[in-house]
């Protein structure tokens, strides 16, 4: 049987390609089971510095698989995401590494939210994001309702739900939701070529900054204060701190090695 997640693991970047093309990568219970694993192993694997998460053929992620919904023996939206989609987001969201989301096309529903759970968000120039959801009676999930007012605001963030209409790659970067947007036929090249970077860089550093952001919208002043001392704390004990200011003293290019 064909994987519905290809795993690539080269140069510290482990690529994982959803790999449904025939539906634009919907989401059913095969992979989202695939995803998670892949996911996981990404994260448990020392030699994977950065991750990139990816779509085969037109689309990113149509989000759920709508013909299969609720296949595989759960009949509960509510259970299905607590059970198969909240473990991947949270684990993306917790990886100890950078997450690069390359949308290839379309993202949709879940697939949206799939895609703005990576710390970089690069988008082809012909995707498109769109909240699927209250045109088929739901409301925005797998983390959209988290997502959406954080990087787009409270405004566009209730717009986008409640009118569900499909916004291409440049209006997505206009109001922050994409980093960068890549011609159609550079977006790979691009992802691969900042994801062996960020494989290159201090990946401590990196977990502790994701660390740091996690936590921040949840904190005050006083209390996010308090986080960064514990983790700069832990962060200038590292070997790759070491290195990156012996590095600058030096005036030479620092071998980071990710400890
Ligand atoms: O209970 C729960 O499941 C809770 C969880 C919910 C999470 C969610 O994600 S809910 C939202 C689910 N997603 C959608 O509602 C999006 C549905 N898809 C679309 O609106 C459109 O397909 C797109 C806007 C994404 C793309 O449109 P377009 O015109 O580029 O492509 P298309 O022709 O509609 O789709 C191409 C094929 O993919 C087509 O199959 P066919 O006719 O060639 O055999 C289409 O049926 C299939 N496809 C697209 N999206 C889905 C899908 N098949 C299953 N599920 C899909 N979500």
């Amino acid at each position: 049987m064909t994987s519905t997640v290809l795993y690539q693991a080269s140069e510290g970047v482990a690529t994982l390609t959803l790999n449904r093309p025939d539906v634009l990568n919907a989401l059913n219970a095969d992979i989202l089971r695939e995803l998670r694993e892949a996911v996981d192993r990404a994260a448990a694997d020392a030699e994977v510095r950065a991750v990139l998460l990816t779509g085969a053929g037109r689309g990113f992620c149509a989000g759920a698989d709508l013909a299969a919904r609720q296949g595989g023996g759960v009949s509960d939206s509510g259970t299905l995401l607590r059970e198969r989609y909240h473990p991947i987001i949270m684990a993306l969201r917790e990886m100890p590494k950078p997450v690069i989301t390359a949308v290839n096309g379309v993202a949709a529903g879940a697939g949206m939210s799939l895609a703005l759970a990576g710390d970089v968000v690069l988008a082809a120039r012909s995707a498109s994001f769109l909240q699927a959801f209250s045109k088929i009676g739901l409301i925005p999930d797998a983390g959209s309702t988290y997502f959406l007012p954080r990087y787009a605001g409270e405004m566009r963030a209730r717009a986008l739900a409640i009118l569900a209409e499909k916004i291409d790659a440049e209006e997505a970067h206009r109001i922050g939701l994409v980093w960068k947007v890549h011609e159609d036929a550079a977006l790979q090249d691009e992802a691969g070529k900042l994801a062996r970077h960020l494989a290159s860089m201090p990946t401590m550093a990196y977990a502790m900054i994701k660390e740091a952001l996690n936590q921040s919208f949840s904190n005050d002043l006083a209390a996010q204060l308090e986080v960064e001392a514990t983790l700069q704390s832990r962060a200038s004990r590292t070997e790759d701190c070491k290195e990156g200011v012996a590095a600058f003293v030096e005036k030479r290019k620092p071998q980071f090695k990710g400890r």
